[in-house]
């Protein structure tokens, strides 16, 4: 498969800004100079009560893709396809958690650890998605949440991370509104098993990503290319999320449920088209941002949607969208850069992050203000909700060679998203809890495993674990709550 040169999250921003811009056409331009990206909070002290945790995901961490009755999910196809990801490899062993759970979970409390974000395999649990509960794979995942109580570790569960079972694909996937109704299904299946014991739930993980990777760029599960489906796998998502929502509830009692949302700040592009480059953000904006916060928190959809969402929304849903949520999950990593672009097929492109930015691996910006900003959004926009970082994190450079151990960059860029996290909580933003991402080296995706975000290195021949620098750090962090000031 052709691969894009540029970072997946920017590309994002193409399908994005076109689908709420039905395509306008403009020219080029760069962003201003970079501007202050570090916030300086007055303490450095996180509260006693503070989550700490890491995040992982089922398909990108447990390996065991046929044990225990589980069935294929649209990754465990996708990654077959010679092309899809880019060294080639699969999850099929992954860091073989589903075997090794309690290494990790013995791991994390030797770091202090108080919580534990993984995800559920849907098709673990319903093999084909629906039907018939598959008792074996709840039983890994009730071994797994005692696992971690014993050891005074918060179990976090998140349902969907986007390994939709292919059962369900077949018959549309999120295209599908029936889809809506078998997340609230396997919900149920999922809290009368657990509920007495898993008392935190995240009903979807990025799921902006999963509808813009997977249905529109094709360059995740389930690989698709068709910009006339977005609209169905937008609000089936936020249907689907509303009903589980309710299933939970129904459940059990005494459990926080929430979800977790991709949320980037989207920063126009200046020079003489900077009215059209802000169209552009504008647009991106209530795709990538407004499309999940506002169905959630408000019941409706921002006016950009009109046209991707013509006759999809049924009477009724957008009450069913609407949902009380115990937090929500954010995901960062770094703003979104935009501009629109005559040259592009989609007339809309990523713009260039300012000059003199320092970049991740991915070519985005390193922009520690942009976690403020999205935090303090929420709070102002949003009813100010409790929120948890449930991602942040960053990659060593790309490459097929060993993990960088001694990684002092990793650290930092750590230490900086925790100081704005400090200065958001300041500034009124009630965030309760920090979910590094992630444990173990994992396979990233569409990456492979050429992208390594994890505090411990594992060497995929031998399945050795080797702890990096930023597993102490973060260990000596989660035990003290105190925040260094380097490196
Ligand atoms: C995401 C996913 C994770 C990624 C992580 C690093 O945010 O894209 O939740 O599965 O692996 O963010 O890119």
């Amino acid at each position: 498969m052709e691969r894009s040169g540029v970072s997946r999250r920017t590309l994002g921003a193409q399908a994005l800004g076109m689908a709420a811009l039905g395509g306008a056409a403009f020219g080029l331009e760069g962003c201003e100079n970079a501007r202050p990206t570090d916030l300086k909070p007055k303490s450095r002290r996180f509260p006693e009560d503070f989550v700490w945790g890491v995040a992982t995901a089922a398909f990108q961490t447990e390996g065991g893709q046929t044990a225990d009755g589980r069935g294929p999910s649209v990754w465990d196809l996708f990654e077959k396809v010679p092309g899809h990801v880019k060294d080639g490899s699969d999850a099929t062993v992954a860091t073989d958690s589903y075997r090794r759970f309690q290494e990790d979970v013995d791991t994390m409390a030797a770091m202090a650890l108080n919580a534990y974000r993984f995800s559920i395999s849907w098709s673990r649990i319903l093999p084909t998605g629906e039907g018939a509960v598959n008792a074996a794979g709840l039983d890994h995942y009730a071994r797994l949440v005692d696992a971690l109580l014993e050891k005074g570790i918060t179990p976090y569960a998140t349902l969907f991370h986007w390994d939709l079972p292919q059962g369900l694909q077949a018959k549309g996937g999120w295209a599908s509104r029936d889809t809506a109704q078998r997340l609230a299904d396997y919900a149920h299946a999922v809290v009368d098993r657990l509920g007495d014991r898993l008392k935190h739930y995240i009903v979807l993980n990025e799921a902006a990503v999963h509808a813009v990777f997977g249905h529109v760029l094709g360059e995740h599960a389930p690989g698709l290319k068709d910009i006339g489906l977005l609209g169905k796998v937008v609000h089936h998502m936020n249907l689907g999320q509303g009903l589980a929502m309710q299933a939970l509830r129904a459940g059990t009692q005494g459990a926080t449920v929430g979800t977790t949302m991709a949320l980037q700040p989207c920063r126009p592009a200046g020079g003489p088209w900077a009215v059209w480059n802000r169209l552009a953000s504008d647009g991106l904006d209530a795709l990538w941002n407004k499309a999940w916060l506002d169905p959630l928190f408000k019941g409706s959809y921002p006016k950009d949607m009109d046209d991707l969402l013509k006759g999809v929304v049924r009477d009724g849903d957008m009450a069913v969208t609407r949902q009380r949520v115990d937090f929500l999950g954010v995901n960062y990593y770094a703003p979104a850069y935009v501009r629109l672009d005559l040259s592009s097929p989609s007339k809309i492109a990523p713009a260039q992050p300012p000059r003199g930015a320092e970049l991740d691996a991915f070519g985005r910006h390193i922009d520690p203000s942009g976690l403020f900003e999205v935090l303090d959004r929420v709070r102002r926009e949003y009813g100010a909700p409790r929120m948890l970082v449930t991602e942040n994190g960053c990659s060593d450079p790309f490459g097929t060679g060993p993990a960088i151990l001694d990684d002092r960059f990793r650290i930092t860029y750590l230490r900086r998203h925790l100081e704005a996290v400090l200065a958001a909580r300041e500034a009124g933003c009630d965030v309760g809890g920090y979910f590094e991402w992630t444990l173990v080296d994992n396979f990233e995706w569409d990456l492979g495993y050429t992208s390594k975000f994890g505090l411990i290195a594992m060497d995929r021949k031998t399945g050795a674990r080797t702890p990096k620098a930023s597993a102490a750090w973060y260990a000596a962090l989660a035990r003290t709550g105190g925040l260094p000031a380097t490196p």
